[in-house]
């Protein structure tokens, strides 16, 4: 139906019937494309090109009560240093195939580290970002910098920077990582490099030297003048969202535009450099949703994650219609119709995608049905 707004649908290709002599004849062409590697358009074109993105991933929720349950279990089990590097359990589309790829282009994790254990430090060139889904207790130390990871805030290691972890607290502490590995992967464009064993500052500062610098709202330091493709802040505390969000909310009590559609507010985590996305490859976002309110139901090119943080939710992807709850991760594969209605206490997510992929090459597309 929704090729049929795009343009024509699709026919297929008319294949006059063969004779026995002439199929035998198209058996042998085929088979002999096939042992040296040929194959012809004709027979897949309608695969390779269909007339609106056809996904092979699927929608999927994951109970963030079970990745818990697994990733404590893993505490128990699984040590965590050099070689292993992280406890993180990654999360495999059912539809890609057993990799472990949340969409074609993103990695989604859960990490769970256990008082007092340090992840070692490494870097590789895949963007990466963590998001505090619920405690505290470890440091993120990125190229020597020691950040707090702390309930609700995002986190970045763009490619490249050396970074390690360590608990000092005397609980566990498990968050969500969000890599662009599949597309390095699948591109080929990865590299990676151990760092030392040992973090290079244990240190427990209240805040970052990057939120020193970058972290006070529309003012940045002169002394570093220019564009940084990723941005330098390593923390983005839950305050400020929170904060942000709350507002946004307020303006519309009063009456004031803010917020994106009734009772949805939502912001975008940006690169203070530029005011574009955090990072080349990933975007991240966090809405808000009173009680009872829905977001615009759209299509988009390109893959979103969904944690639901806080409340509760109803996720509609296509014709499918997922409940969430605290912790929970869905993910909403390119060109289905999305939308979210918030549960009667209303609805937190964090939302991270590939879009910046496909708005730098000129890819990107949205439609939004009318009449709804
Ligand atoms: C990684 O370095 C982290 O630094 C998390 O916490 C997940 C998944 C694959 C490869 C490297 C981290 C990762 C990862």
């Amino acid at each position: 139906m929704l090729g049929a707004e795009y343009g024509a649908e699709r026919t297929e290709g008319q294949v006059p019937p063969a004779t026995p002599e002439e199929q035998a004849e198209l058996d042998e062409m085929y088979a002999r494309m096939e042992q040296i590697h040929m194959k012809p358009l004709w027979t897949q074109i309608g695969g390779l090109m269909p007339t609106t993105p056809e996904p092979r991933a699927v929608a999927h929720h994951w109970q963030w009560r079970e990745l818990y349950k697994l990733a404590s279990r893993s505490g128990e089990l699984v040590p965590v240093g050099r070689g292993g590097e992280r406890r993180a359990i990654g999360l495999a589309n059912p539809g890609l195939g057993g990799d472990t790829y949340i969409s074609p282009t993103l990695w989604c994790a859960i990490q769970y580290l256990m008082p007092g254990e340090n992840a070692p430090e490494h870097r590789h060139s895949q963007n990466a970002f963590r998001f505090v889904t619920e405690g505290e207790g470890v440091w993120t130390v990125v190229n020597g910098d020691p950040v707090p990871m702390r309930r609700g805030d995002f986190l970045l290691t763009p490619g490249w920077n050396f970074h390690g972890h360590h608990n000092i607290a005397t609980e566990p502490m498990a968050w969500i990582d969000g890599l662009d590995i599949p597309f390095a992967h699948d591109m080929d464009t990865g590299f990676f490099e151990y760092g030392t064993e040992e973090l290079t500052d244990e240190g427990t500062p209240e805040h970052s030297r990057s939120e020193q610098l970058w972290a006070h709202p529309g003012l940045r330091p002169l002394s570093f003048p220019g564009q940084a493709s990723a941005s330098p802040l390593g923390r983005y505390a839950w305050e400020h969202t929170d904060a942000a969000l709350n507002d946004q909310l307020a303006l519309e009590d009063a009456g004031h535009a803010g917020v994106v559609s009734p009772g949805h507010a939502a912001i975008r985590y940006t690169n203070p450099t530029t005011g574009g996305d955090v990072m080349t490859t990933i975007r991240a976002e966090f809405h808000r949703l009173r009680p009872g309110a829905a977001t615009t139901p759209v299509h988009e090119v390109g893959n979103r994650v969904f944690q639901l943080f806080e409340g509760s939710a109803t996720i509609h992807v296509g014709d499918e219609s997922f409940t969430a709850e605290h912790g929970d991760i869905l993910n909403v594969p390119s060109w289905k119709k999305w939308s979210i209605e918030a549960g009667p206490d209303g609805a937190d997510l964090f939302c991270f995608s590939d879009h910046p992929i496909f708005e730098a090459l000129h890819l990107a597309r949205t439609y939004t049905p009318k009449g709804i």
